[in-house]
């Protein structure tokens, strides 16, 4: 009998070793029949699937119980490896957005879902299609809940994925990654789990699978439209909410036909992860901000907002007030019933956003006083911000974020495809780098931190894949590098034309404007000085440089853009705390 004792001297190598003998004689048993046999395994009926769906890119951290999945790995699949899964789930999360694509996932267990986890909730916030999947136990230990055991594995990625499911047979294997893609895909698109029995692969496949398609996109009940574009079309002074749903539908032309027609401003709903309009549009208005009471405020004298394909709203501070403007009606068009559900305000549509606007701009009569002012000399006309005063002939240091962002704006290609996650500098960046072309900026729905870089990785790399090749900025905050820096490796191991900017600030400053807001003095742990990114940039293979000068992050960025591989510039910034009242 094996003690508790006895089991606890027992060494790691020689316990994975006895491991490896037990899932060896489990494995191959069944393995070396089928090698003369005609039989499909479930294995390579799952991967004649994922070949059919054209999802032979899979990011992966793996362990004992994903191995049998991965023997033999095809050689036209390709494996992207990251060292922790929050990376691997952002980084795939960004290829998935970049490419319009759902992406397979596979990370250990429990233990890599749980780490998976705040990157899995930024992806369901995201509408991001992932299949994510991890290997389970031995069906033979399930009850006794052996060591790794991922115990309820339906519960445990919940709430942020649409089905969780474990196949209560090997052969349900292939059909369940089916209906895994036909949910992850279908709107609202999301995350969804597959929890595969490590000892299932090498079952004979005998479930008919059939290969289906699904549509992305649900149309609006033609009813309700008709009512939406009669209220628009009395209202007397309308404003237009667009949110990031209409950037994922490649809608930024019939948005804009839209918006010209009625010749309306345009806000941004607030805290888009993604831009729906041009921002050097002569009718965008800006972000609307992130608190309830302060949003009543920039849409006061409308008397209909339409809101389309955003949240209503997302909040984050606590700033009491009318959620609109008194007399004011908000209509709200979403594709996700759980979305209209919980708005606490609004009649609402349910419908996908691009197909709503194109609808709209049909029905409606264009309000010619307004539009006839948008001609295309005003659309290529330069964002008001970026012509506010920055001294950019300052050779001193440290320099400003905003002196940073004019610098990097100036520098990069015009084409550069941004990815943001610095927090107290966010303004500065918006000011200085107006987003004028579609899928040239991201940033996390979430707020958790550590998406942004591991994001830019996937990013990167569908840019390689697509042939676009735009190079890629990422702008990450030193406090914010932490949450996934291990990203850098991936890029490093791929070669992608990756250049991460960090404003090295040496504190948590957004914490800081938030504990003077919330009246909090005294909150310790928001300085952390003495970090050394670019050093750190060095270890995982990519090249670290720190510029403190103009003329330093001019060279160093032209070096990166020349550069095979990532570059992290680490850039010391003054250290100035946002007012957020
Ligand atoms: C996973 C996670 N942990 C902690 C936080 C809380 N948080 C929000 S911003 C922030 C600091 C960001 O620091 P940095 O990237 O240096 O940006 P700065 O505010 O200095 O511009 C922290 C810790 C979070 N949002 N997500
Ligand atoms: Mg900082």
């Amino acid at each position: 009998m094996v003690t508790q004792s006895s089991c606890h001297s027992l060494g790691w190598h020689a316990r994975l070793a006895a491991q490896h003998q037990a899932r060896r004689q489990h494995c191959d048993r069944p393995a070396s029949q089928l090698e003369g046999s005609t039989t499909t395994t479930v294995r390579e009926a799952t991967y004649d699937l994922l070949r059919q769906l054209g999802l032979t890119t899979i990011f992966g951290n793996p362990g004992s119980t994903e191995e049998t999945f991965l023997r033999n790995y095809p050689d036209d699949f390709r494996f992207i490896l990251g060292l922790h899964e929050a990376s691997v789930v952002a980084a795939a999360d960004g290829y998935a957005q970049a490419t319009r694509s759902a992406v397979v996932v596979s990370v250990h267990t429990a233990a890599g879902v749980s780490n998976a986890m705040g990157a899995l909730m930024t992806a369901a916030q995201n509408r991001t299609p992932l299949i994510l999947t991890a290997g389970q136990q031995t069906r033979d230990m399930l009850l006794l809940e052996p060591w790794l055991v991922n115990a309820e594995p339906d519960v445990l990625v919940k709430p942020w994925v649409k089905w969780s499911y474990q196949p209560v047979r090997p052969q349900d294997i292939p059909a369940a990654f089916m209906r895994a893609y036909a949910v992850a895909l279908q709107p609202p698109a999301g995350p969804v789990f597959l929890s595969l029995p490590l000892d299932d692969w090498d079952a004979p496949s005998t479930v008919p699978l059939a290969v289906r398609t699904v549509a992305t996109r649900v149309a609006p009940d033609p009813a309700r439209l008709a009512e939406f574009a009669g209220w628009i079309a009395e209202a007397k002074h309308p404003v237009l909410v667009y949110g990031s749903d209409i950037a994922r539908g490649a809608g930024w032309g019939p948005a804009i036909t839209l918006a010209e027609k009625l010749g309306v401003p345009v806000w941004f709903a607030p805290a888009s992860e993604r831009p729906p309009f041009p921002e050097n549009h002569p009718l965008y208005a800006g972000g609307l901000p992130f608190a309830q009471g302060l949003i009543s405020e920039k849409l006061a004298g409308h008397d209909v907002v339409v809101v389309i394909g955003a949240p209503v709203f997302r909040y984050y501070p606590w700033v009491p007030g009318p959620y609109i403007p008194e007399g004011c009606r908000l209509l709200h068009i979403t594709c996700d019933p759980d979305e209209s559900g919980r708005a606490p305000v609004g009649d609402s549509l349910l419908s996908d956003a691009v197909l709503a606007l194109e609808a709209l701009a049909g029905l409606l009569p264009a309000r010619t006083t307004h539009a006839s002012v948008v001609t295309q000399a005003h659309r290529m006309a330069p964002h008001p911000a970026a012509e506010s005063h920055v001294d950019e002939s300052a050779d001193g240091t440290p320099l400003t974020a905003r002196q940073l962002f004019r610098i990097l704006r100036a520098a990069a290609p015009q084409d550069t495809v941004l990815v943001e996650e610095s927090p107290s500098n966010l303004a500065d960046l918006h000011a200085e780098w107006p987003i004028t072309e579609p899928d040239s900026f991201w940033t996390f729905a979430s707020g958790a931190l550590g998406w942004d870089l591991p994001a830019a990785v996937g990013i990167a790399l569908a840019e390689r894949d697509s042939g676009r090749n735009r190079p890629v900025l990422a702008v990450i905050g030193d406090g914010s590098l932490h949450y996934s820096i291990q990203a850098l490796y991936t890029a490093a191991q791929h070669k992608l034309a990756l250049t991460v900017v960090v404003p090295s600030n040496g504190e948590y400053a957004i914490l800081k404007a938030f504990a003077n807001f919330e009246n909090c003095p005294g909150v310790p742990g928001l300085d952390i000085p003495g970090l050394k990114p670019s050093l750190l940039a060095a270890g995982y293979g990519a090249t670290g440089v720190v510029a403190s000068t103009a003329k330093e992050v001019h060279g160093a960025l032209r070096d990166a853009w020349e550069r095979d591989g990532p570059t992290l510039i680490e850039v010391p910034i003054d250290s100035s705390i946002p007012s957020l009242a």
